[in-house]
């Protein structure tokens, strides 16, 4: 079925969606708080690139004199899935990113990534950042992050990204478990010598009719050539991200080798990046992660380009918490979020959100519609799980 959205001359009007006049032109942000958060995992989730038992994460919080909004950034405790990381995005954030946003006048969510243009990457800390204004935005105008965006689903499909686990037989266990919970795709994570067998065993035991898909994290190289072939006869949705981010030369000669489809995920850090993916057919499925790409806008903008291009995108995930989360299913009811998404309940990860929990129905997620990212941290759960938190006012912020 051909998606349409709309032009990109017509997606960012103001007055489209009836936005508070006080907002036109944009607004001062008085006030910018960091604040670190540590969520224990309810189980370790082991990657190529390593374990994580707990999720660390940086939260946002902008003022603005209309109102406030939070974003979430997705970096991560060590630089091993990017070369960003937690106390890192916080370092920028308060040196560079906070300072640029706190001096300039006129300020909306279009205008973020603008501002904050002079530091070179770190685009997780900006998308925190874009995220926290949209949200106070959008608020203040009373209009769903969904809507903004241009989605056009009230619930989004539900995949669960399954971690290395310490045997086969405990995989089979987890595997069964989430099918159970109506989860509506299964990716395995993969790295050399923990693929083909894995595989195999999720096909014999839950058969043909599961949607199921690996993630590599770039652990792979050209000399795994066979390896990755062998992956052929089990029928996966995609193979993600096999190799390393930079190498799109690789990408392409692998897609012309195995018929699996090749997704990448890592390697696009930009709407420019997913464009030479595709022109150089490095991929013909995109994971869209907004913080891995600067922002929910680019993350958009790149949306737009894969359906002009008939290519399937889907929503990543990067254990954020019931903030993060929100957003990217608000995302993934775009139109050409045509695979299920990385996007789990709150129970899949933590025992306690700090939001009210997002909840699987029918191995569905329902679309926020309140204004704004449409969940909030609860005070008293938010205060629990933090570990440290400060703020800059907008006087403070000296050139
Ligand atoms: O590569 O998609 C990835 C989590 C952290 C960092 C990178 C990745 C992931 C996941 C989990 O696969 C997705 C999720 O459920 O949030
Ligand atoms: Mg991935």
């Amino acid at each position: 079925m051909p998606v349409t959205v709309p032009a990109d001359s017509e997606r960012w009007l103001w007055d489209d969606c009836g936005y508070r006049a006080s907002w036109a032109g944009g607004v001062r942000i008085e006030e910018v708080e960091l604040r670190r958060v540590l969520l224990p995992l309810v189980t370790p989730f082991r990657t190529a690139f390593g374990t994580e038992t707990a999720r660390e994460a940086l939260l946002v919080r902008v003022v603005t004199a209309e109102g406030d909004g939070w974003g979430e950034c997705v970096a991560m405790s060590e630089p091993l899935y990017s070369s960003e990381h937690v106390d890192g995005a916080e370092d920028v954030s308060w040196r560079w990113l906070l300072p640029l946003l706190l001096q300039a006048d006129g300020v909306d969510a279009a205008s973020v990534a603008s501002v904050l243009a002079p530091v070179k990457g770190h685009r997780m800390a900006k998308a925190a950042l874009e995220m926290a204004v949209l949200d106070a935005q959008l608020t203040v105008a009373g209009v769903s992050l969904a809507t903004h965006l241009g989605a056009t689903r009230s619930v989004v499909d539900c995949g669960v990204s399954v971690g290395i686990p310490p045997s086969l037989d405990a995989l089979l266990e987890v595997v069964a478990g989430h099918l159970d919970e109506g989860y509506r795709r299964i990716k395995l994570k993969v790295e050399p010598g923990w693929d083909v067998e894995p595989v195999r065993a999720v096909r014999e035991r839950f058969g043909d009719t599961v949607m199921l898909q690996v993630d590599a994290n770039g652990s792979y190289g050209r000399r795994d050539l066979a390896r990755l072939a062998a992956l052929d006869p089990f029928d996966l949705a995609l193979i993600e991200q096999p190799f390393a981010d930079d190498d799109f030369e690789g990408h392409a000669l692998l897609a012309r080798e195995i018929s699996t489809p090749i997704c990448l995920d890592e390697s696009i850090g930009s709407l420019g990046e997913a464009r030479r993916a595709l022109d150089a057919g490095a991929c013909s499925v995109v994971n869209i992660k907004p913080g891995r790409v600067g922002g929910l806008l680019e993350a958009v903008r790149i949306h737009d380009l894969c359906v002009a291009r008939n290519v399937a995108v889907w929503c990543g995930g990067m254990l954020e918490t019931g903030l993060g989360r929100a957003a990217n299913v608000a995302l993934a009811a775009l139109p050409g979020f045509t695979l299920p998404g990385d996007i789990s309940a709150s129970d899949r990860y933590f025992d306690r959100d700090i939001t009210e929990p997002f909840v699987l129905r029918d191995g569905r997620l329902d679309v926020p519609t309140a204004p704004g990212v449409g969940v909030r941290p609860i005070p008293g759960i938010l205060e629990d799980v933090t570990k440290s938190s400060r703020t800059m006012r907008r006087h403070e912020a000296a050139g």
